[in-house]
């Protein structure tokens, strides 16, 4: 038998990046390198999970981090990697991290343009159970001048340079998009230590008879989100009913909506009147990438998600995401 030809023309993240950058003459790499030291956290934070039930790194660490969450090993662990990664390329400027009380501001790197959210293990709950999680990225560009202030990362979705996120499931996918770009879907070679774009250009499909929420959350939903939850629930046009899915990993459930369209939600409700999800690691990023996706996302108050400007780091928003024609579906049970 024949061997199957060796594809010698492979798009590496680091081809596609350098692509990107001569595209953009003003460009001064420095947004690439940032990037290689954002890939470079994915790839160790995929190393300590794949390996964290043989090394001792399930379970928790005995701390609780700023929102009171039990900090897990690997949250502790995921977090110094990215922080490190951060500060050693010189290209970040400061950073918000779901695992830090305040804002870290690396005053080593004078020259840096970037401000940086992340949240390093989203869907923590999942780690010893070997189910996906994933870190998700939101970058932002300093404003003209500025040296690296607060007001630099309090800044709507619609200002981000770059935002995605990275799910470590079977296999390890980068799904990242830039402002004005489009959705680029890429899987880590373990063999080769490199991410492949695999999944150029992503598009959700406009429609899909798929929702994923906490149901368990329903008697403290608002009336209106009960309303819809339950019209999915009836008979559609086909004469189907809709099919639930909740990994319960934001990062899982977002890429499989990507991917296969639908909805995911995470309402505000009677008991978070403000959410349970951060505005700029968790909504902002995914609202980005899924706008760009061709998808929509929308707060509880069916306000686009990437203009929505926090007060604080830390701040939550209700939201739903998805497919273009499913937000539209939510938007006329909120009229
Ligand atoms: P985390 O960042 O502390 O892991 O919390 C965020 C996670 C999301 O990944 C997920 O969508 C949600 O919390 C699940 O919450 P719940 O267990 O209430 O359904
Ligand atoms: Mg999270």
């Amino acid at each position: 038998p024949e061997m199957d030809p060796v594809n010698t023309t492979i798009v590496t993240l680091t081809r596609f990046l350098t692509e990107e950058q001569v595209k953009h003459t003003e460009a001064t790499g420095d947004f690439t390198l940032l990037c290689h030291a954002l890939q470079f956290s994915f790839k160790s934070i995929a190393y300590y999970i794949r390996r964290a039930t043989l090394v001792n790194l399930t379970g928790l660490a005995g701390s609780s981090n700023t929102t009171g969450d039990d900090q897990k090993k690997l949250d502790v662990i995921s977090n110094d990697l990215f922080i490190e990664a951060m500060r050693s390329s010189g290209k970040c400027s400061l950073l918000v991290s779901e695992e830090e009380e305040n804002v870290i501001f690396f005053k080593d790197s004078q020259h840096a343009r970037y401000a940086v959210a992340c949240d390093p293990i989203d869907g923590s709950s999942n780690l010893d159970a070997g189910v996906s999680v994933g870190t998700i990225f939101a970058v932002h560009k300093l404003a003209e001048g500025s040296t690296g202030t607060l007001g630099d990362i309090l800044k709507p979705g619609t200002e981000l340079v770059a935002a995605g996120f990275t799910m470590y499931g079977a296999s390890t996918q980068l799904v990242l998009t830039m402002s004005g770009g489009s959705v680029n879907g890429f899987t880590l070679d373990i063999g080769l230590g490199e991410f492949i774009l695999t999944h150029p250009d992503m598009r959700l499909p406009r429609q899909r008879a798929i929702y994923s929420v906490n149901e368990g959350n329903s008697l403290y939903w608002e009336d209106n989100v009960n309303a819809y939850f339950n019209s999915l629930k009836e008979a559609q046009e086909d004469g189907k009913p809709y099919s639930a899915r909740y990994i319960g990993s934001m990062v899982a459930d977002a890429y499989r909506t990507l991917l296969y369209g639908g909805v995911f939600a995470y309402p505000a409700d009677k008991k978070n009147p403000k959410g349970k999800l951060r505005i700029l690691y968790e909504c902002a990023p995914m609202a980005m990438v899924f706008e760009n996706a061709g998808g929509q996302a929308v707060d509880s108050k069916m306000r686009r998600m990437m203009e929505v400007v926090p007060e604080n780091i830390h701040d939550k928003s209700g939201i739903f995401m998805g497919s273009y024609d499913e937000i539209e579906k939510i938007k006329s049970f909120h009229k």
